[in-house]
C-alpha cells in the first residue's frame, strides 16, 4: 500500500493522475486492507491532506473556466464513493470473519459421492441373456399383466387343470366390479411363448427376461414377485439333444466351464417330455454341501420340448416343427452365485445389500 508521502511524492515526479485513475487505485488497494491499521494507512494515502484528490480538488480553481464544473464534480463525487467504501470496509473488519468463512474449513476431508449400480437381478438377467446372445438368441420383454389366455389356456393349462393351483396368482377384478376378470398377474414368462409363436413364423431363437407373481407365502426361498427367463427355440428338426446341448454350454458359461449337468424327468403341461435340469455343485464339486444339501446337484430351470397342444394352439404344425422351451428364476441364480441366503433380500431396497453387488 502507497502511504499519503509515497502517494505525493509519485504525484511529483509525473503529470498527476486523473480522476478515474485514482479511483481504479485507490478501490484496488482497498480490497487488501485487512486491519484498522492498514485501512488509517489507506486514508491517509486516498482521502489525506496531500493525497492526490485533495491535490486535484485544490487546483480546480486553476483550471480552465470549462473545465472546472466537471472535474470538480467528478472529483467530488469520487471522494463521497472512498469515503463511504472506507466505511463499508470499517464495518466488514468490525464485524469479523462472515458465518461462511467459518464454516469452512479446507483441512476436512472431501466428501466421496456415492456411484450408483445395477441391481444384482439385472446384472444376472443380462449375464443370462448375454450367454444366450453368444449362441444367437434374441431378447423380447412381455406385459405383466397378463390374459387368462395366454398365462393357462394356451400353454394347455385348461381351467380344471390341478397345475394352475401350483400357479396361483393374482386376478385383476372384472370392470364391474363383480369377481374377478380374466387377466392376472402373469405367473411365469412362459405366455410370451404363445404370444410370440402367435406373432412370428418359425425359426425362432428367443430369451424373455420378465417379472413374475405368485399368491404365495413367502420364505427365505420364496417371494410373491420375482424374475424369470425364459427361452424358446422352434424350428424344423430340433430335438431333445439341441436342448439338452445349449442349457449344457449355457451352464459352463454362467457357473464354469467344469460344470456337468444333470436332466431328469419333470411334469410342466406345456412341455412333452418335460424335464428339470440341475448343475454338479460348484461349491463341493459334487461332494455334496450345505449349498447343495448335501446332494452334490442343484436344480436351476425347467425345461422340455414344447407341446404338440401349444403348437397347435398357436397355428404351428407339430409335424413340422419342434422345439424347446426353459424357464428359470433369476433370483435363484444370482443367490447360487454370490451365496445369498435369503430371496426376499433383492426387493428390501437395503443398501447395505445392494451395495455389495
Ligand atoms: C415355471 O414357472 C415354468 N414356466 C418353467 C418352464 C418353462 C418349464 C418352460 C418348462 C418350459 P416353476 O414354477 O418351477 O416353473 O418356476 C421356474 C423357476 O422360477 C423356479 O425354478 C425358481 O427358480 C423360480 N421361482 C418359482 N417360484 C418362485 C418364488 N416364489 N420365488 C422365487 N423364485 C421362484
Amino acid at each position: 500500500m502507497a502511504s499519503g508521502t509515497e502517494s505525493s511524492e509519485a504525484a511529483t515526479a509525473g503529470p498527476p493522475p486523473s480522476v478515474e485513475e485514482i479511483r481504479t487505485t485507490a478501490l484496488a488497494a482497498l480490497v487488501d486492507a485487512d486491519s484498522e491499521v492498514v485501512l488509517d494507512q489507506w486514508r491517509v494515502a486516498y482521502l489525506g491532506r496531500k493525497s492526490d484528490l485533495t491535490n486535484v480538488l485544490r487546483s480546480i480553481s486553476s483550471l480552465p473556466a470549462e473545465d472546472r464544473k466537471t472535474v470538480g464534480a467528478s472529483a467530488n463525487q469520487l471522494r463521497g464513493a472512498l469515503e463511504e467504501a472506507l466505511a463499508e470496509k470499517a464495518q466488514e473488519l468490525k464485524a469479523g470473519p462472515s458465518e461462511i468463512a467459518d464454516a469452512l474449513d479446507v483441512t476436512l476431508p472431501g466428501r466421496r459421492r456415492r456411484s450408483g449400480g445395477l441391481h444384482p437381478t439385472t446384472q444376472t438377467i443380462r449375464e443370462i441373456t448375454d450367454a444366450f446372445g453368444a449362441m444367437g438368441f434374441q431378447i423380447a420383454e412381455g406385459p405383466e399383466i397378463e390374459w387368462e389366455r395366454y398365462n393357462f389356456d394356451a400353454l394347455n393349462i385348461p381351467a380344471d387343470h390341478p397345475a394352475r393351483d401350483q400357479w396361483d396368482t393374482f386376478w385383476l377384478d372384472s370392470p364391474d366390479g363383480k369377481g374377478r376378470s380374466d387377466m392376472l398377474l402373469r405367473t411365469h414368462t412362459s405366455p410370451m411363448q404363445a404370444r410370440l409363436m402367435e406373432q412370428t413364423d418359425p425359426p425362432i431363437r428367443v430369451v424373455i427376461p420378465g417379472r413374475c407373481f405368485r399368491y404365495e407365502a413367502t420364505d427365505a426361498t420364496h417371494e410373491w414377485h420375482f424374475f424369470q427367463v425364459e427361452g424358446l427355440a422352434v424350428d424344423r428338426g430340433i430335438t431333445f439333444a439341441d436342448m439338452k446341448g445349449t442349457l449344457f454350454e449355457f451352464a459352463r458359461r454362467i457357473f464354469g466351464p467344469e460344470r456337468k449337468v444333470r436332466f431328469r424327468v419333470d411334469f410342466f403341461p406345456f412341455v412333452e417330455p418335460g424335464a428339470e435340469m440341475a448343475i454338479d455343485c460348484f461349491k463341493c464339486n459334487g461332494q455334496g454341501c450345505s449349498m447343495c444339501k448335501g446332494t452334490g446337484w442343484i436344480e436351476i430351470m425347467g425345461a422340455g420340448m414344447v407341446h404338440p397342444a401349444v403348437l397347435r394352439n398357436v397355428g404351428y404344425d407339430p409335424e413340422v416343427y419342434t422345439g424347446f422351451a426353459f424357464g428359470m428364476g433369476v433370483e435363484r441364480i444370482a443367490m447360487l452365485r454370490h451365496g445369498i441366503d435369503d430371496v426376499r433380500q433383492f426387493a428390501s431396497g437395503d443398501l447395505r445389500f445392494l451395495s455389495q453387488f
